[in-house]
């Protein structure tokens, strides 16, 4: 028996920065983000009472490095003496690089470890147990716009609007393939003991919260545009003011932002996000997706460009 369950990556539009428990891996903060639909992780395991040890192949190549944590992940789920299992990890984007492979991953780790006994978990738990292996994969979830509250000792998410009632495109500018210097977890952890500027961050997060939340359900893309870009430059400057300073952007990045207010001056409705990688994120309206592509495919130091429009939650593939 193989369970498969695919999940897609989600971008957040106000930002998780920052863990309120490490060894919980709860946040020190909410977050709203999107989900997409091109890019996906199809995450099958298949338990065997005769394996001493999971195995996990990434693409179809044995990938030992990332197999503590996808183990530790499907152990949360089913228990540490379910049977070993042989993984696989699918997915059409590249790993580590700012695009939130974790997050995909890790939601449909739990999906599909879920299917493989007989216990009813709900969302609230499945949540708990993704975001305990990677803080975003809880939002990867559920699809469309989603909202992770950090409730104390627990997260929960909801959805603000599904993938077709506000059907909203994202341009991903690719600046870099390489897989970042510094992970977002160690990340954190600097930023929280280092940054002048962490205390604030955190302060000011329910009330970027309930602006963005506001601007979701008005489909006012001009709004969440500029708490979506503020919270993300708020969230940097984080990064930037910690010791060692954690700077993910390259000069692509900076033209990439320059790229989108130019549109926007323009009366183009886009903004940008950036996460923890070089990658710029425009989220626009369907109707100028084009123009936005073509304008940021010839921004200097762009290498290509990815096209998605918003995309369901983890969900089961197959039940073989
Ligand atoms: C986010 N990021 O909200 C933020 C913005 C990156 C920048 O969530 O340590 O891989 O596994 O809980 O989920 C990336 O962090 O971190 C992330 P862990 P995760 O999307």
């Amino acid at each position: 028996m193989h369970r498969t369950a695919r999940a897609h990556p989600n971008i957040a539009l106000i930002k998780y920065w920052g863990k309120r428990d490490s060894s919980l891996n709860l946040p020190a903060v909410g977050s709203i983000s999107i989900t997409l639909s091109t890019l996906y992780t199809d995450m099958s395991i298949e338990p065997d009472p005769a394996l001493d040890e999971d195995e996990l192949t990434l693409n179809g190549e044995p990938e030992p490095r990332l197999l503590p944590r996808i183990s530790a992940c499907i152990d949360s789920v089913l228990g540490a003496t379910r049977d070993r299992a042989r993984i696989n990890s699918a997915g059409n984007f590249p790993v580590a690089a700012g695009l939130a492979s974790s997050a995909s991953a890790f939601a449909a780790c739990v999906v599909a470890a879920d299917t493989l006994d007989d216990v009813d978990r709900s969302l609230d738990t499945l949540a708990n147990l993704a975001g305990r292996a990677s803080g975003s994969a809880a939002r990867s979830l559920l699809g469309g716009f989603v909202e992770l509250q950090n409730q104390g000792d627990a997260v929960r998410v909801s959805n603000l609007l599904g993938a077709g009632e506000w059907p909203l495109e994202v341009v991903v500018a690719v600046t870099s393939e390489g897989k970042k210097a510094v992970g977002s977890g160690a990340a954190m952890e600097i930023s929280r003991q280092t940054s002048p500027f962490y205390a604030q961050w955190v302060d000011e997060q329910n009330a970027d919260l309930e602006t963005a939340r506001d601007a979701i359900r008005a489909r006012d893309l001009e709004s969440l545009g500029a708490i979506a870009e503020h919270n993300c430059l708020k969230m940097h400057s984080v990064m930037w003011t910690s010791r060692p300073p954690l700077v993910y952007w390259t000069s692509a990045t900076i033209a990439c932002m320059e790229t989108v207010r130019r549109l926007r001056a323009d009366g183009v409705p886009v903004f940008f996000t950036i996460d923890a990688g070089p990658q710029v994120k425009a989220v626009c309206d369907p109707a100028v997706t084009e123009r936005v592509r073509d304008a940021l495919e010839v921004t200097p130091g762009v290498l290509r460009t990815l096209v998605t429009p918003l995309g369901e939650g983890a969900r089961l593939l197959d039940t073989e």
